[in-house]
């Protein structure tokens, strides 16, 4: 495999490789860096960019001197490194205060305090030069349904994103934020537990424009989900901002394996859907954001194990973009494709200018089990996907 270079836009949160290794069960089993060496480690390693939590650089209750000391060092350290800060978010997650939310905290002064911090979380961001703002509301939620009133609950989330999105707007910053969907843990529940939870919500903001989705790989796994028919609706809806990519087996805790590790066939047509679109649309929008990787190195590695996954997200990428092109690219494929139909389905169902009308009067001399008795092929070309992937 080649080596990730700045074209392939690869990027990784200072959280991911910075993971020391704590767990409900035991405490960390890695020392923890400063962020510039994870972030210099990243461009060695052929990263594009970075981003982060607020409290992934500065403590909780850092003083701005502090915050502006630490913050200075790593964009001067990312500059020289010739790192991007793609994207920055807010931690309201870690801290006790937030054990009920942020957001959505019964707590009317939690909500506020949560609230301040977001809003200092995009002042940051848009100075550092990102350009997505992610928001993953992790605490956001329940253990227990009569704890929560639910309407008022979305009542506050929207009214906390569109005070977030108006900020936004009214600074003039250059920032779109991208609601991460993840359907349970830390809380028993989460509020948006899917992406189409989240399009759901998205549609009754007033800002709703500049906010999209940020969705991750093993949280749609985890709601026994497929991934990449997340990403393609949440194209479809013009709203696919930003990604997590990473791997999750089955129906467990948030694993946050490497991108790969998981479901390898499902990550294949993530990889296909990303590099090379939709096979009956080539005209319909694309993902060109930043490849982003939100993945823990296992508790087992020590820091070579670290940089050891860190590369293995992107060779992974790579080895996968480099395998759907040529999937798409074998004519065997293509005529599988047309076999099934499936750039049939690209076409309108009613003809151009008929009414409803005419198609019910429409007798095209369809046999309905005559049609039953199509074979689809789609086994075939699976087969052919698999050929691909194990080469
Ligand atoms: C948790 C997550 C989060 C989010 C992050 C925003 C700690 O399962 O995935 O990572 O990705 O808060 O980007
Ligand atoms: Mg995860
Ligand atoms: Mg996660
Ligand atoms: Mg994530």
């Amino acid at each position: 495999v080649r080596q990730p270079v700045a074209e392939d836009r690869f990027s990784f949160g200072l959280w991911t490789v910075g993971w020391t290794g704590t767990d409900p069960f035991g405490g960390p089993s890695r020392p923890a860096l400063d962020p510039w060496e994870y972030s210099d480690k990243l461009a060695e390693l052929g990263a594009w960019g970075i981003t982060f939590h607020d409290n992934d650089v500065f403590p909780f209750d850092a003083d701005d001197d502090t915050k502006k000391r630490i913050v200075g060092r790593l964009k001067d350290a990312a500059d020289k490194a010739g790192l991007v800060i793609e994207m920055v978010t807010t931690n309201t997650f870690s801290h006790p205060v937030f054990k009920d939310g942020g957001l959505t905290a019964n707590d009317r002064g939690v909500r506020r305090f949560g609230l301040r911090k977001v809003l200092k979380a995009v002042d940051l961001a848009a100075e550092v030069g990102a350009s997505t703002f992610v928001m993953w509301g992790g605490r956001e939620g329940a253990e227990y349904d009569g704890s929560k009133d639910v309407y008022a609950a979305f009542e506050r989330y929207k009214e906390g994103l569109d005070t977030v999105a108006g900020y936004i707007k009214s600074q003039g910053h250059q920032l779109r934020i991208g609601l991460e969907p993840k359907p349970n843990e830390p809380r028993g529940d989460i509020f948006l537990p899917t992406v189409g939870h989240a399009l759901g919500l998205i549609a009754q903001l007033e800002h709703g424009d500049i906010v999209g989705l940020n969705p991750e790989t093993g949280h749609e796994q985890m709601a026994n989900l497929n991934y990449t028919h997340a990403l393609g609706q949440a194209l479809w809806s013009g709203k696919l901002f930003h990604i997590d990519l990473n791997g999750q087996r089955g129906l467990k805790y948030d694993q946050d394996l490497v991108f790969g590790h998981g479901d390898l066939i499902s990550a294949f047509f993530t990889v296909d859907l990303l590099e090379n679109g939709f096979p009956g649309y080539p005209d319909a929008p694309r993902y060109t954001g930043p490849r982003h990787f939100d993945y823990k190195p296992s508790r087992t590695e020590f820091l070579d194990g670290v940089w050891e996954s860190a590369r293995a997200c992107m060779s992974t990428y790579l080895m996968l973009a480099d395998k759907a092109k040529a999937f798409r690219a074998d004519a065997r494929v293509q005529d599988a494709m047309k076999y099934s139909g499936v750039y049939d389905l690209a076409q309108p169902t009613l003809a151009e200018g008929e009414t409803v009308a005419q198609l019910l009067a429409s007798d095209d001399g369809f046999d309905p089990e005559k049609a039953a008795e199509r074979d689809y092929g789609f086994v075939k070309l699976q087969q052919l996907a698999i050929e691909h992937l194990l080469g």
